[in-house]
């Protein structure tokens, strides 16, 4: 058996991508493309992307610009909310100062808020998102959606069709199920890839303005690894890891690291990074295409829901098809809704999966690397 020594050049470019799309967002810029900017998992993409706008995802993931930040926002804030703001501020994120709009949605109670400010300075288009799955939360959604359309048109003097609809769920669709092929290969045992290489690739995609290259590039890099698992290419057999929680990227990919340095493996992610935004499609067979978006997006179990049975669904069907050995949840400082579900999600795992949980709280910072090695060391350990 021959172990996987060096990232293959495919997860780098991945990696990279972030850095290249500065680039390409200013090229698009130039020619005219609308550029809009997102922040959640919920936004319907397809909506956006009917009338030809670039969609670039704004979740500012380092410590950077928290300084700036909190000179008008809590220093008890979830960092995610200090460094998005701080973004855009201070105007150091690329893909915010070329953003025509921006699209935020009433999730959690700082992200809401921090929108206020936000339209100061930039369009801001808030979504009423429902805080419940039921009939009428779904009726309010799928009005949203089609508010949102007419706003585009209106702001954008453009006409959305059904059919650029139609084509965007399509092309989104195919995206989805590229992603979900990669990912799916870590249901393998031994792993094909580390975490952290996958997780560069699941990353990366969010910040692809033209989502229509997803499925060709990332279907390369499944054959690739398909192929070099069939030849014997392969990790070790270590201990399986699900990470869950809040959405990982840039500093706090140390929860990743830190797994991955300590003797698991993260073969799935729960979250916003992951699963979480990928795993459901857009049904192309309707009538009745808001609907059928509306009840995609809002089916998506984030811990704004309550009830959120969403969640605990995905999260066994994930532990269960990854032979999962244990859960690891990771939480921003001063998220009050993963934090408050965390309890549920380790009784959920603990008592009805069978299988050990470990929450970390932490932030964009470095200082507490040391302790996550040695807490998710000490976890990994007993599995
Ligand atoms: S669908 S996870 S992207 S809301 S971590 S800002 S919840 S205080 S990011 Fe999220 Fe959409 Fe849900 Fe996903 Fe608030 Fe918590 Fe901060 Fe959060």
């Amino acid at each position: 058996m021959e172990l996987i020594k060096e990232l293959p050049d495919v997860f780098e470019e991945f990696a990279e991508q972030r850095q290249q799309s500065f680039l390409g967002i200013k090229e698009l810029k130039d020619k005219g493309v609308p550029i809009v900017g997102t922040f959640c998992t919920y936004f319907p993409q397809e909506i956006a992307m009917a009338m030809g706008a670039a969609t670039v995802s704004l979740c500012s993931t380092s410590d950077e610009t928290i300084p700036a930040a909190e000179k008008d926002l809590p220093k008890n804030l979830c960092p995610l909310i200090k460094s998005s703001y701080g973004f855009a501020a201070t105007k150091k994120c690329p893909f915010f100062y070329f953003s025509d709009l921006v699209v935020g949605e009433t999730t959690c109670d700082g992200k809401k808020k921090m929108y206020e400010y936000l339209s100061q300075f930039k369009d801001v288009f808030t979504m009423e998102l429902p805080n419940r799955q039921t009939e009428d939360g779904l009726q309010l959604w799928k009005n949203e959606i089609i508010r949102f359309k007419e706003y585009l048109e209106q702001k954008f003097e453009v006409t959305i069709t059904e059919e650029q609809i139609r084509d965007a769920v399509r092309v989104q669709n195919e995206g989805r199920v590229a992603l979900k092929r990669l990912y799916e290969l870590m249901k393998l045992d031994p792993a094909p890839m580390k975490g952290q290489d996958l997780f560069k690739v699941l990353y990366g995609s969010t910040f692809k303005p033209d989502r229509s290259k997803i499925p060709a590039e990332v279907n390369a890099i499944a054959d690739k690894i398909e192929k070099e698992y069939a030849e014997g290419k392969m990790e070790e057999k270590k201990p399986r890891i699900l990470v869950t929680g809040c959405p990982i990227g840039g500093a706090t990919e140390k929860v990743i690291k830190a797994i991955e340095d300590n003797g698991g493996i993260v073969v799935t992610f729960e979250n916003c990074s992951g699963a979480k935004s990928i795993d459901k499609l857009v049904d192309e067979d309707t009538d009745d295409i808001y609907q059928a978006i509306a009840e995609r997006y809002l089916s998506i179990g984030c811990s704004v829901m309550t009830p959120n049975p969403n969640r605990l669904e995905l999260l066994g069907r994930l532990m269960d098809e990854y032979q999962v050995d244990g859960v690891v949840e990771m939480i921003l400082q001063a998220c009050h809704t993963y934090n408050v579900e965390s309890l549920g999600i380790r009784r959920f795992v603990n008592e009805e999966k069978g299988k050990p949980y470990i929450s970390v709280e932490t932030d964009y910072s470095q200082a507490d690397i040391g302790q996550l090695n040695t807490r998710i060391a000490a976890f990994i350990e007993m599995l």
